[in-house]
């Protein structure tokens, strides 16, 4: 029976900590995949579990609820009467306690200031990015001091401090803490191959990524559009009262096929047997159309959940055209192997209109779609599915992860 919830996601590091713990122990808990800032987070319900909306969070199957991620890999290990993992002396307790917050409070914080920016998920200002590198730096030496005499963080044998520290420190190792840094701080880099060679951690994190070179910065691709056709002169002498733009597709009326329905069938119906159905029955080819919208520079992709993380912001950039799309778009193959393709349902005949409110959209590849072709509707659906791969250059790409825009 599982033992309970935890809510998070599974290539963030203080969630990969508690599952860890748990595997370690044999305890089954379900992940229910949350995103921090996001709707479902900041719900009512969520936030009696974690106060300020944050991930993780768990919530027992007995009905106890914990957040702040030691706390919960704590009482999570401790199911265990015999686990070694909580040391043997109280002042191994106290000790692992001492790493874990050091991981967690002064750890993660910097490093995560340091790639958060790299990655476009937070703004991006060299110098800053600069200066935490080395207070990140800084924390890391003390690690490597104590590392290079003592073979784990706390007594002879690998602890909750270990397992916890190295789940922190997973997606450091994926960005910044590159071959160079590897090669000046061996006792971090020896103690870090160990720890994830454990089988528990491998249960979560079989593949741990490490970065050749500390990712670099890249501003999201964007040309200057040339402005529009200047107004007709006898209408620019009167200048009209500044009115509240409108979107262009506005001048299409009201369709038949409410899209929001569509929308509702895709999220609450199983999309092969039920939506898919019943989006071609109540597809309007006259009023919508059909896109594949592919990443043009593929080529540059590095990890897998960084490209994620491209999709997510050029849906959040298409917000102003949320009433004329929908759309899946999703990163196919794995590290430094992979490709971003989707497809939308957009008002009207034409992309851009719905497009060129996100900067980037530029960056993407628009080709329309025949849904009276066999061949397109399958694309379709597979796309909207996300149960099959995709074959790029005689190569199948599995599907590794996604955002829907609706
Ligand atoms: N004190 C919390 C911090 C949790 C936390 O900051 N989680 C991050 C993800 S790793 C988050 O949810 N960030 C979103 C936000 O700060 O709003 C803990 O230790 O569990």
């Amino acid at each position: 029976m599982s033992f309970g919830k935890l809510y998070g996601l599974a290539e963030n590091g203080r969630t990969i900590a508690v599952l860890v713990a748990a595997k370690h122990n044999d305890l089954d808990i379900e992940l229910v995949e949350t995103k921090p800032n996001s709707a479902a987070n900041n719900s009512a319900e969520y936030l009696k579990v974690q106060p300020l909306g944050k991930i993780p969070a768990f919530e027992g199957s007995n009905g106890f609820t914990l957040s702040e991620v030691i706390a919960i890999a704590i009482y999570v290990t401790s199911q265990n009467e015999k686990t070694t993992l909580l040391g043997k002396t109280k002042q191994d307790y106290a000790s692992i306690v001492r790493w874990m917050s050091f991981a967690n409070g002064e750890l993660l914080p910097k490093v995560g200031s340091w790639y958060r920016p790299l990655l476009g998920l937070d703004p991006y200002n060299k110098k800053t990015v600069d200066e935490i590198s080395k207070a990140a730096l800084k924390t890391i030496a003390v690690l490597e001091q104590h590392l290079t005499a003592n073979t784990y963080l706390v007594g002879e044998r690998i602890t909750l401090a270990d397992l916890f520290t190295a789940s922190l420190l997973t997606r450091a190792f994926a960005t910044v803490l590159d071959k160079q840094f590897r090669s000046e701080n061996p006792a971090v880099t020896r103690w870090y191959n160990t720890i994830i060679a454990q089988a528990a951690f491998k249960a979560v994190v079989p593949s741990p990524v490490f970065a050749e070179e500390v990712i670099k910065y890249t501003a999201p691709k964007k040309e200057e559009k040339p402005k529009p056709a200047a107004a007709p002169a006898a209408a620019a002498e009167e200048p009209a009262p500044a009115p509240k733009a409108k979107h262009p597709l506005e001048a299409l009326g009201k369709p038949t096929l409410i899209l929001d329905e569509w929308k509702r069938q895709y999220s609450n119906e199983d999309t092969r047997p039920v939506a898919l159905p019943w989006f071609w029955q109540n597809y309007k080819p006259e009023e919508y159309s059909l896109w594949k919208v592919d990443y043009k520079y593929n080529e540059e992709l590095k990890l897998t959940f960084m490209a994620n993380n491209l999709i997510g912001g050029f849906h959040a950039r298409l917000e102003a055209s949320r009433k004329y799309l929908f759309g899946a778009q999703s990163v196919y193959g794995a590290n430094y192997a992979c490709v971003i393709k989707g497809v939308f349902l957009v008002r009207g005949q034409e992309a851009l209109p719905a497009f060129d409110v996100a900067p980037d959209w530029e960056s993407y590849n628009f080709e329309k779609l025949d849904h009276t072709s066999e061949a397109d509707r399958k694309y379709v659906e597979d796309m909207w599915a996300w149960d099959v791969p995709v074959t790029v250059d005689g190569k199948t790409l599995e599907h590794a992860d996604g955002h829907v825009f609706k």
